[in-house]
C-alpha cells in the first residue's frame, strides 16, 4: 500500500508551507486592526501616530478599496473592512503594513478608535427572537407529523445544546502576495478555496479574476476552517500589494487566529420524538437555532447539511425539521468537519437516549428497529439505494460481540462504586456531493514529458488528508507505471481554472475522477502510438508496470520509449479532464431531490472510564465497523477515521468555547481551550471495513472519508451520559455538549 507521499518531508521538515515560501527582498509585513468591541458604531478612529511609526509603509481601510468592499460568498453581508458599524470582536477595521511583523504589530496599539456600543447578542434563540436572520429559516419534510402524534404510543420532548469548535488547524491562516508582470498578482494563500481567493481579490481590487493567479502547495491543516475564512487575509495582502506594488506576507498569531475567525455553529434545538409500542419511530420533529455568527459566510450551505442529516441512519416516515440562522455579535461562524451534520446528528440521537432513558431500555433497541432499508426515501426524495447500515450494524454487533461488552459493563458497574463505566452505539449515514449541485465538478491537467515522466495539476487541495498521495494512485493505475514517474503539482488557478475549494469530503472524488478522463484519453493516444509501431490495433495494447503489451505479450518497449516516440510523431500529450458528478439535482424549492451521489455508513461503538469523584473520564474503546466501499488507500483512510474520530470526541467532551457577556473570546488560547492530545484520545481504535464493491460514482469505487467518521465522536457524550447515570440514577439527563469534566461532576451529584 502507498504511503502518504508527504509523510517524510512532514517529519523532516521539509514540506513547504506558507510561511516556508522564501520572500522577495523588500517584502513588507501586515497586521491587522480589529474592532475592540462586539457591536456598535465606530464614532473616531485616528491612525496618524501609528503612520509615523518608523518602518511604516501605509494602513489600509475600506477607502482604500478601488473595487467593492465586499466579501460574502454566498450572500453579500460581509465587508472586507468595517466601514461605520462594527458587529463582532475581532472585525478587521484597518490593515497596517510595515517593515517587519514587529514593527506592524506594535503599530496596532497606537491605532485611536471609538466605538459607541450596542446591544450584543451570542444567543442564537435571542436573536431568532428578536428577528435577527442572516436568511429566511427552511424546513424539510415528508408524511405528516400533525397527524401521526395522535398514534404514538410514547412522544418525550427535550432541549438539546452542541457548542461550537476551533478548527486549530497546526498553521494559522495567512496569505503573501506579489506583483508579476502585466499588473497581475500571484497569490500564496493557506486556501481549502483557491478560486473562491481569486474571485473576492479580483472583486475588492476591480480586477478580471485572469490578473490574479494563486498558488496553494499544501496546507497545515484546514478542517473547513479554510474553505471561506482564508479569503479576507488573502484579499488584505492582496490590496497592499496591489496598490503598493510591493511584496506584502502576513501570517496570524495563534492568539489571533482564535479570537478573530468563525468556527463551527453552535446549534440550540427543540425536539419531539414519538414512537409506537414496538419501538418504531412514527414521527420526529425538531426545530433548531443555528449560531451564525456576525455574517453569513456558509451558513446557508451548513444549515442545508443539518436538515439533509437530521435523521441520521433512520427512516423516520413522518418528520418536520426547521432550521433558523441566527445572526449573532461573533465571528462569524464556518465550515468545520462534517458541515452541520453533526450538529442535526446530535439531536436525533439525544432524541433517541430521552426516549430510551424514560422507557428504561438500551438505546440500542431503538436504534436497531428503526434503520433505513432499501428503496426507503429520504427526507429530501433521494430513494435509498446500497443502504449499508444494517450491514455496519450487524457486523458491529457479530465482531465485536456488543452484547457481551453491554454485559461486561454492566457487571463492572455492580462491582465498583467509585468508577463506573458507559457504553454508546452510533451509526452513521452520511451523503457525499455538495449540496449545491453546480459544485460538483472538477479539472485536471496531465503533461507527459518526452522523458516519460508525468507532471499532475488539479483543483485539489492537499491539507494532510493525503489527497496528492490518492491523485498520483490514480494516475499510476490508468497508466499502470510506477508512483515515482508521476509529480503532483501545486494547486494553482492559472493551470486548473474554476474549482470548487477541497470539501465536503470530496475533494479525491472530484479531482480524482477529472484526472482519471485526463489519463485515459492520453492512455488512448499512446494505445494508438505503441499500435503503429507494431502494426497492430490499439485495442491490441495494454501497458502493464511500464512496459507496453500486444495481445497480453511482453513486446520490448518500456513506457519511456514509447512516450520518445509519440512526441516525435507529434502526438499531444497533454489532456485536461473534466467531471462533472452525474446523476445528482435538487429543486430548492420543493426541497426535494437527488442531492448525493451516494452514503457512506458505518456504526461505531463506543465506551468510557468515569472517575466518579473526580469528574474525570478515559475514552476506553472505540470499535467500528465503516463503509469505505473499496478502500483505494487502507492506511490513509483508516488514518482519516483516526483523526476524525478523535476529533469528534474532542467536539462532545473537552472543547469548550466560552465569550463574555460583550461577546469577547474567553478560550482564546491553549491553555483555556482544550483539545484532544495522545493521552486523551481513545486508548483504542479498533477499525474494520465493511467489505462491499464500493459505488461507481466513488473514485475506484473507494468511498469519500474526510467527514463522515467525524460523527462516531458523539457516541462519547452518550456513553458518558450511561456512565453518570449509573453512578447516579437521580440524574435526569438532559443534552448540553460538550460534556466537561465539570459539567459531569456536577451531574454525578445532582440531586
Ligand atoms: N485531514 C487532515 N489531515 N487535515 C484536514 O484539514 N480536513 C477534513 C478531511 N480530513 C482535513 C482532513 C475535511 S473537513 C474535509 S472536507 C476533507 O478532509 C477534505 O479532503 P477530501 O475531500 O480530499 O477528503
Ligand atoms: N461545503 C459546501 C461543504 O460548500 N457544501 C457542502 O455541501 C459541504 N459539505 C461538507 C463540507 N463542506
Ligand atoms: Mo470540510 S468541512 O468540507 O472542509
Amino acid at each position: 500500500m502507498m504511503k502518504n507521499i508527504d509523510s517524510i518531508s512532514h517529519v523532516t521538515g521539509k514540506s513547504v508551507y506558507l510561511d516556508d515560501i522564501p520572500v522577495q527582498k523588500g517584502t513588507l509585513y501586515g497586521a491587522v486592526f480589529t474592532s475592540p468591541v462586539a457591536h456598535g458604531k465606530i464614532t473616531y478612529i485616528d491612525y496618524t501616530k501609528a503612520e509615523e511609526l518608523p518602518g511604516i509603509e501605509r494602513i489600509f481601510s475600506y477607502r482604500d478599496i478601488p473595487g467593492r468592499n465586499q466579501i460574502g460568498g454566498i450572500i453579500e453581508d460581509e465587508t472586507l473592512f468595517a466601514e461605520s458599524e462594527v458587529h463582532y470582536q475581532g472585525q478587521p477595521v484597518l490593515f497596517v503594513v510595515a517593515i517587519s511583523e514587529n514593527i506592524a504589530r506594535k503599530a496596532l496599539k497606537l491605532i485611536d478608535i471609538r466605538v459607541e456600543e450596542y446591544e450584543a447578542i451570542t444567543d442564537p434563540r435571542e436573536a431568532k427572537e428578536k428577528g435577527l436572520l442572516l436568511i429566511p429559516p427552511r424546513t424539510f419534510k415528508i408524511g405528516n407529523i400533525a397527524d401521526t402524534w395522535s398514534r404514538c404510543e410514547y412522544i418525550f420532548e427535550g432541549k438539546v445544546d452542541s457548542g461550537g469548535q476551533e478548527h486549530l488547524y497546526i498553521e494559522t491562516q495567512g496569505s503573501y502576495a506579489y506583483p508579476v508582470d502585466n499588473g497581475s498578482l500571484r497569490v500564496h494563500s493557506s486556501t481549502q478555496g483557491a478560486t473562491l481567493v481569486q474571485k473576492m481579490i479580483a472583486r475588492v481590487l476591480n480586477v478580471p479574476m485572469h490578473r490574479i493567479e494563486i498558488d496553494v502547495a499544501r496546507l497545515g491543516g484546514g478542517f473547513g476552517g479554510k474553505e471561506d475564512q482564508a479569503t479576507p487575509f488573502a484579499c488584505m495582502v492582496s490590496l497592499a500589494s496591489y496598490i503598493l506594488q510591493k511584496p506584502v506576507k502576513m501570517a496570524l498569531s495563534r492568539h489571533d487566529d482564535m479570537r478573530m475567525t468563525g468556527k463551527r455553529h453552535p446549534y440550540s434545538s427543540d425536539f419531539k420524538i414519538g414512537l409506537s409500542k414496538d419501538l418504531k419511530i412514527l414521527a420526529y420533529k425538531t426545530t433548531m437555532y443555528q449560531n451564525g455568527g456576525a455574517a453569513s459566510d456558509l451558513s446557508p450551505a451548513i444549515m442545508e447539511r443539518t436538515l439533509f442529516h437530521s435523521t441520521n441512519a433512520y427512516f423516520i416516515p413522518n418528520t418536520e425539521v426547521t432550521v433558523y440562522s441566527c445572526k449573532t455579535n461573533l465571528p462569524p461562524n464556518t465550515a468545520f468537519r462534517g458541515f452541520g451534520a453533526p450538529q442535526g446528528m446530535f439531536v436525533i440521537e439525544s432524541a433517541i437516549a430521552k426516549a430510551a432513558c424514560q422507557l428504561n431500555i438500551s438505546p440500542r433497541l431503538i436504534q436497531e428497529k428503526n434503520f433505513l432499508a432499501e428503496k426507503d426515501e429520504f427526507q429530501y426524495g433521494q430513494i435509498a439505494e446500497n443502504v449499508n447500515i444494517g450491514k455496519c450494524y450487524t457486523l458491529a454487533r457479530e465482531s465485536f460481540d456488543m452484547v457481551s461488552l453491554e454485559n461486561e459493563i454492566q457487571e463492572f458497574n455492580t462491582k465498583n462504586n467509585y468508577f463506573k463505566k458507559g457504553i454508546s452505539i452510533m451509526p452513521l449515514c452520511f451523503g457525499i456531493s455538495f449540496t449545491k449541485t453546480p459544485m460538483n465538478q472538477a479539472r485536471a491537467l496531465v503533461h507527459i514529458y518526452q522523458d516519460g515522466s508525468i507532471g499532475v495539476s488539479t483543483g485539489a487541495i492537499e491539507m494532510g488528508q493525503a489527497v496528492n498521495t490518492k491523485m498520483i494512485q490514480v494516475a499510476a493505475h490508468v497508466f499502470s507505471v510506477d508512483a515515482e514517474k508521476i509529480k503532483i503539482e501545486s494547486t494553482n488557478t492559472s493551470r486548473v481554472a474554476n474549482t470548487s475549494p477541497t470539501a465536503a469530503s470530496s475533494g479525491a472524488d472530484l479531482n480524482g475522477n477529472a484526472l482519471r478522463i485526463a489519463c485515459t484519453s492520453l492512455l488512448g493516444r499512446l494505445k494508438e502510438t505503441a499500435s503503429k509501431m507494431l502494426n497492430c490495433i490499439p485495442s491490441e495494447i495494454e501497458i502493464i508496470d511500464d512496459e507496453v503489451y500486444k495481445n497480453k505479450q511482453k513486446v520490448g518497449i518500456r513506457w519511456e520509449k514509447l512516450v520518445e516516440t509519440a512526441f516525435l510523431d507529434r502526438v499531444c500529450l497533454t489532456e485536461n479532464g473534466h467531471y462533472a458528478t452525474p446523476v445528482i439535482h435538487f429543486d430548492k424549492t420543493r426541497e426535494k431531490g437527488h442531492p448525493f451521489a451516494y452514503h457512506v455508513y458505518g456504526t461505531a461503538i463506543i465506551s468510557v472510564t468515569l472517575d466518579c469523584i473526580r469528574g474525570t473520564y478515559q475514552v476506553d474503546d472505540v470499535k467500528i465497523v465503516h463503509d469505505f466501499g473499496n478502500s483505494m488507500n487502507t492506511i490513509i483512510d483508516h488514518g482519516q477515521v483516526e483523526g476524525a474520530v478523535v476529533q469528534g470526541i474532542g467536539w462532545v467532551t473537552m472543547e469548550e468555547l466560552a465569550y463574555d457577556t460583550s461577546g469577547k473570546l474567553l478560550s482564546n488560547s491553549l491553555s483555556a481551550y482544550k483539545v484532544p492530545d495522545i493521552y486523551s484520545a481513545p486508548k483504542n481504535i479498533e477499525i474494520k471495513a465493511l467489505e462491499t464493491e464500493g459505488p461507481e460514482l466513488a473514485l475506484l469505487k473507494s468511498k469519500a472519508v474526510g467527514e463522515p467518521p467525524f460523527n462516531y465522536g458523539i457516541g462519547a457524550f452518550f456513553a458518558l451520559q450511561k456512565a453518570i447515570k449509573a453512578f447516579n440514577p437521580k440524574y435526569k439527563i438532559d443534552f448540553d455538549a460538550p460534556l466537561t469534566p465539570e459539567k459531569v461532576l456536577m451531574r454525578l451529584y445532582q440531586k
